[in-house]
């Protein structure tokens, strides 16, 4: 495997995003912090080489800061996939392991609205803060049946297909911490292989239509209502393009078969007419 890898780093705020983009970068790239609050306010990016294949990592503003808009915070977390496209990226969704509660699984349903429904298909779950757990007296195993316990955090590893890796970010055993990376660099290349590529267009409308509601929704949370609203409007605008596209490229189709009778017919000037007429017929159908 040769391709390059790139991560895009999602959570809360505090989660262990930045530390975590450390940990694979192997090198302090991203500020860390202590004290609440997200740290940076738009999508950040940092690249290593790692034998012969360049790593690229994306951190993003951490979400649910008490201080902003979330749905501007959103589109801000977005736009880290400019720094991965058109390529096959995976998200890294970060939690601290600590403090696993359900605005987790709400969490899910931003990542759904930011970059689409299928989204978990290309998520890991990394639980942070392993070291902690440890301390506690658990162990992975234990993690992970606190997870069972929890019912919406168990359906989220589902729809995250099981993924998941627990990172301990202060890791100082270098063995540890290159089999860490070897395992979630592995993951990534799996997703890899079943990308299903970049729509530059669904994002634009997911983009759109979450830029259009930060004009009136200025809160720290969304409701389930209004996150609801979202993937509806969402939809229905992706509809709306599909439906335009295509109708735009048949009557494309049907100008150029037009274009060739025309000219057998009656000459360059009934090609002309036809030239102009057909985009003047097509945006009357988008
Ligand atoms: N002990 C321990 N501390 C960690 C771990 N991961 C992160 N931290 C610490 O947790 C704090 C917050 O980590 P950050 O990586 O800055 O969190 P963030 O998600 O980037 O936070 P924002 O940028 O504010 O959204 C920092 O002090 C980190 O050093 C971990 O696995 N173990
Ligand atoms: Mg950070």
């Amino acid at each position: 495997m040769t391709s390059n890898v790139r991560f895009i780093l999602i959570g809360k705020t505090g989660a262990g995003k930045s530390a975590t983009g450390n940990f694979i970068l192997r090198r302090s790239a991203f500020v860390c912090r202590n004290t609440p609050g997200s740290f940076i306010q738009e999508a950040e990016a940092h690249s290593v080489k790692l034998d012969t294949r360049i790593v690229t990592v994306v951190d993003t503003p951490g979400l649910f800061d008490t201080k902003g808009c979330l749905l501007r915070t959103l589109t801000s977390v977005q736009s880290s996939l400019d720094f991965v496209k058109p390529d096959p990226y995976c998200i890294l969704l970060v939690i601290k392991v600590g403090k696993l509660t359900e605005i987790e699984h709400y969490t899910a349903e931003l990542l759904k609205i930011m970059f689409g429904p299928n989204v978990l298909e290309q998520t890991i779950i990394v639980f942070t803060h392993e070291d902690d757990a440890t301390l506690s007296g658990k162990n992975i195993a234990d993690l992970v049946n606190d997870l069972d316990e929890n019912e919406s955090l168990k359906s989220l590893l589902d729809e995250c297909g099981g993924r998941y890796i627990t990172l301990n970010n202060c890791e100082s055993n270098e063995e540890l911490r290159r089999d860490k990376l070897h395992k979630v660099i592995m993951m990534a290349d799996t997703l890899a292989i079943g990308w299903k590529g970049y729509y530059e267009k669904s994002f634009s409308v997911y983009r759109r239509v979450i830029q259009k509601h930060a004009e009136d929704w200025k809160g720290e949370h969304l409701t389930v209502e209004q996150v609801r609203i979202i993937k509806e409007e969402q939809k229905q605008e992706e509809r709306k393009y599909t439906i335009s596209s295509n109708v735009a490229g048949a009557l494309a189709g049907a100008g150029i078969g037009l274009l060739g009778v025309a000219t057998f017919a009656v000459g360059p000037a009934a090609v002309v007419a036809l030239t102009a007429a057909i985009p003047v017929i097509a945006k009357h159908f988008k």
